[in-house]
C-alpha cells in the first residue's frame, strides 16, 4: 500500500481524477484487508493454513499488475481492494500458524517479530514508490516545463508570439491575451450526469481534459488571465426561457431533479465545474443563462476593463456554447483562437465541422490550433 503514496499525485494527473478520487484507492486498500481479516480465518481452518497462505501471494502479486495496467480509476480501486485481500492473508495466517506451533509462553514474542519484520515493508515502501516515481521516463515535474519547452519563457515574459495556426499564424499578445474556459462542467462531462444520461458518451469531452489542465497551468504560469464560464440558471429559473426549458420535450431537463441536483441550476453540484480543471481562487467565472458567454453577462466589461483584445478559447460543446461565443466575441471585436485538442463535442462530425466553420474563408470567425502550438509559441521577435 505504501509504495503508492509519493505517487498518488502523478496516477491522480494521469488518470485525470480529483486528489479525493485517488485516494481511495488507499482507504479502499484498508477496508480490503479489514474485509480479508475476516475471510481468512474460516478459509484455512477449512484447506489448511499453508496453503492457504501460499496462495495469498497470488492474488496480491496479480491484483498488483493489473492496477498497474489499469486506465480509469473505477478498474484501480477495484482492483485494489482485491489486492488489499491477497496482501491481508499474510498478516493473518501467520500469527495463525505462530499460534498453532508455539508453546503458550512462546507465542508473544514470536508475534512481536513478525510485527517486527512487518512494519519494514511500510517503513521503506514511501521510498521506494518515490524513486520509481522518479524513474528516467518517468519525469515528475510540472507539466508547463514539460511540454513548452524554452519558448515557454518568451510567453512568460509577455512577448508578442507567433502561434502556428490556421488559417495562417496567429500573433499572440500575452498582454492583452485570456483563456476563456466555456462551461467544463460536470452536468456535461460527469459519466452517469445530465449529458450522460441523454444518451451522450461523455468521454468525448472528457478527451479534452488532460490537453487542457496543460494549457491552462502553462497559461497560468506565464500570468496570462484565465476566465471560466458556466450555463446555468437561477433556482427559480426566473431566467430560463420557456423556448429553451421546452427544447428537447425532455422528461428530465432543465431545472428538474438529476443525477447531480437539479440540472443546470446554479448552486448546485452538476452545474459546477470539474475538479480537474477548477477555477483557482481569483479567477473570474461567468455565470451566464445562454449558449454563448457574452450574453446577459459582463463578461465584455470584465475583458475590456482587463484590456484583454484576445481569447483563447476552450471547453465544450465546441458546436454550441463554444462557437456561439467565438461568434460573439468576433463580432464585439476581439481576436479568438481556438484551442483544437481543448474543445469537444458529443459529436464528432459537429466538433471538425465546429472547427472548420472558425477558421474557413481566411479565418471567418478567428484562428484554430493545437494546445503544443498555443503554449509552446515561439517569440515574434527572435533575433
Ligand atoms: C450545450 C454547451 N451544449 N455548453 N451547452 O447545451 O455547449
Amino acid at each position: 500500500m505504501h509504495i503508492l503514496i509519493p505517487v498518488l499525485p502523478l496516477v491522480a494527473q494521469e488518470l485525470v481524477v480529483s486528489p479525493g478520487k485517488i485516494q481511495l484507492t488507499i482507504t479502499l486498500y484498508l477496508f480490503g484487508i479489514a474485509g480479508g481479516q475476516l475471510l481468512y480465518g474460516p478459509v484455512s481452518d477449512k484447506s489448511g493454513r499453508r496453503s492457504t497462505l501460499l496462495a495469498t501471494p497470488a492474488l496480491f502479486v496479480g491484483a498488483g499488475a493489473v492496477a498497474g495496467w489499469a486506465t480509469s480509476i473505477a478498474t484501480l480501486v477495484s482492483v485494489r481492494i482485491v489486492q488489499a485481500v491477497g496482501g491481508c492473508g499474510g498478516l493473518v495466517l501467520d500469527r495463525a500458524i505462530v499460534r498453532d506451533s508455539s508453546a503458550s509462553g512462546e507465542a508473544a514474542s514470536r508475534m512481536a517479530l513478525l510485527t517486527i519484520v512487518q512494519s519494514l515493508a511500510p517503513g521503506i515502501g514511501p521510498a521506494v514508490g518515490g524513486l520509481l516515481g522518479a524513474w528516467p521516463g518517468r519525469d515528475p515535474r510540472p507539466i508547463p516545463e514539460q511540454t513548452a519547452g524554452d519558448n515557454y519563457c518568451d510567453l512568460k515574459g509577455g512577448n508578442m508570439a507567433i502561434v502556428e495556426a490556421e488559417p495562417y499564424p496567429f500573433h499572440l499578445d500575452p498582454a492583452h491575451a485570456s483563456l476563456v474556459i466555456i462551461d467544463v462542467q460536470r452536468d456535461f462531462l460527469e459519466p452517469g450526469d445530465f449529458g450522460a444520461a441523454l444518451g451522450n458518451d461523455v468521454s468525448l469531452l472528457r478527451r479534452t481534459i488532460v490537453p487542457t489542465r496543460r494549457l491552462l497551468q502553462a497559461v497560468r504560469a506565464a500570468g496570462l488571465s484565465v476566465i471560466h464560464t458556466r450555463e446555468g440558471h437561477r433556482p427559480d429559473l426566473a431566467d430560463l426561457p420557456p423556448a429553451k426549458k421546452a427544447r428537447g420535450r425532455l422528461v428530465a431537463g432543465i431545472g428538474d431533479p438529476g443525477p447531480m441536483g437539479r440540472i443546470l441550476v446554479r448552486g448546485e453540484p452538476g452545474h459546477d465545474i470539474i475538479p480537474e480543471l477548477y477555477p483557482l481562487p481569483g479567477e473570474p467565472v461567468v455565470d451566464k443563462p445562454g449558449k454563448g458567454a457574452f450574453h446577459a453577462t459582463d463578461l465584455d466589461a470584465m475583458l475590456k476593463n482587463r484590456g484583454i483584445a484576445q481569447l483563447i478559447v476552450s471547453g465544450v460543446t465546441t458546436e454550441v456554447c463554444v462557437n456561439t461565443t467565438v461568434r460573439e466575441a468576433n463580432d464585439r471585436g476581439y481576436e479568438c483562437i481556438v484551442v483544437a485538442d481543448c474543445v469537444g463535442s458529443y459529436f464528432p462530425e459537429f466538433e471538425e465541422m465546429g472547427l472548420r466553420m472558425i477558421k474557413a474563408q481566411g479565418g471567418i470567425f478567428g484562428w484554430v490550433a493545437p494546445s503544443e502550438a498555443v503554449s509552446a509559441a515561439p517569440p515574434a521577435t527572435r533575433s
